[in-house]
């Protein structure tokens, strides 16, 4: 061999060996600054390294990992600015309450004009016996009213319409710090249990609700009790990331859902979280094992603290069909709230009403889309304005 290769070789083993011995007793935190800052151009500056592109102030991981999902979390929409933005949207739940007042305009209305408001709010899921009132209530007030005049009749089918969706219910959500359990640990947080049949929009309600109250500055967990899918889990985690929101979830498919739900409470009561929302798997009515599944999350829940709320996710476009899985769930673990979901996709507004009346416990909130800010409060007179247009 060439000796000058051989004197290449040792000074490169001497420039790389030297190099790495820097490298590895900076990453140890042995060499003292100043040969670190003063040391003379070696391999170690010429590789590409990562720690080169660190700021001043070395990171651990995990902060910067923190750093970096800081800078990607999203805002979520305030409560007004999706109000007002999903308005035009509740208006396409109500074409029915337009098509009344057209007809009502017409004034001097023959029995086929009140034919065919009975029609029209038939078809929007009014169900037969508010229909029958309302029919009645306007026909007496037309009456009384003998005038055609559109902002009149405008005004008593609005005043009829509000009675019905009745604006005395207590609509906000249950956000108050249970009593903790006897013998319980930590500070609970308010608990909102998500139940109902499959695909009415649970899950993505849960993710929803996270934004609202993030937008509300409140701290949230979420508990991933739907264990018949891993995918139901991951959908979870995936709404929780992108707000910076804990996901509690069982790594195990099929794992006990109620034990689940309680760790997230658990969790929850720990770190002094103000909500914990816990999202279920769909179940039909009809199965009874499930419903007591049910039963078992709720009174699981409970050694730790009261589930002040439990909200029935129901799907608006499924109208009365809704109606006999509402009464089971409410008989299973007594409903708190109404979540109607896919008010944009439906002329069936009508069925706000008839699921408050039957149950006896009042919509809280409306999915109007799919969007991640596309939730909103049910706000009765709001929604009354959008169904007349
Ligand atoms: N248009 C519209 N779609 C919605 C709304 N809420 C939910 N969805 C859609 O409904 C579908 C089902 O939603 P999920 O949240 O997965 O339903 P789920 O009740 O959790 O379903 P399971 O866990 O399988 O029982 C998804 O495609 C959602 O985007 C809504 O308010 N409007
Ligand atoms: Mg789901």
């Amino acid at each position: 061999m060439e000796p000058i290769l051989i004197v290449l070789g040792i000074i490169l083993i001497i420039v790389v060996g030297g190099g790495l011995w820097l490298y590895a007793g900076r990453r140890r935190g042995q060499v003292p600054d100043e040969v670190s800052a003063h040391k003379p151009m070696s391999v170690e500056d010429l590789l590409p390294s990562e720690e080169g592109e660190e700021p001043p102030g070395e990171e651990s991981p995990e902060a910067e990992a923190g750093a970096e999902r800081a800078a990607t979390l999203e805002s979520p929409e305030s409560i007004p600015g999706r109000m007002q933005r999903l308005r035009a949207r509740l208006a396409g739940a109500g074409g029915f309450g337009k098509a009344v007042l057209s007809v009502l305009s017409r004034g001097d209305l023959t029995e086929e004009d009140w034919e065919e408001i009975e029609d029209t709010l038939l078809t929007s899921d009014l169900g037969i016996e508010v229909t029958t009132s309302l029919m009645d209530e306007l026909r007496t007030q037309a009456k009384v009213l003998g005038t055609s005049d559109p902002e009149a009749v405008r005004t008593v089918l609005r005043a009829e319409l509000l009675k019905l969706v009745d604006p005395t219910l207590d609509r906000s959500l249950n956000l108050e710090r249970p009593t903790p359990a006897d013998g319980a640990q930590g500070v609970p947080a308010a608990a909102i249990l998500m139940v109902g049949v499959n695909g009415t929009g649970k899950t993505t309600t849960c993710g929803k609700l996270a934004r609202v109250l993030v937008a509300q500055d409140k701290t949230i967990v979420l508990g991933a009790a739907d264990t018949f899918r891993a995918a139901a889990a991951e959908q979870l985690t995936t709404w929780g990331e992108r707000v910076g929101v804990d996901v509690v979830r069982s790594e195990k498919e099929g794992a006990d859902p109620a034990s689940v739900a309680y760790d997230a409470a658990r969790q929850a009561a720990d770190q002094g979280t103000d909500v914990v929302v816990v999202d279920t798997a769909g179940r039909l009515q009809n199965k009874a094992g499930l419903m007591d599944e049910l039963g078992k999350i709720k009174r699981v829940m409970e050694k730790i603290a009261p589930v002040g709320e439990i909200l029935l996710v129901l799907d608006a476009t499924t109208g009365q069909n809704g109606m006999r899985q509402a009464q089971v769930f409410s008989e299973a673990v007594g409903i708190t709230g109404i979540v109607l979901t896919k008010l944009d996709g439906t002329a069936k507004g009508g069925i706000v009403v008839t699921v408050q009346r039957e149950l006896g416990v009042p919509v809280k909130l409306v999915g109007l889309g799919e969007g991640a800010d596309d939730l909103a409060p049910f706000d009765p007179e709001g929604f009354v304005d959008a169904l007349l247009g």
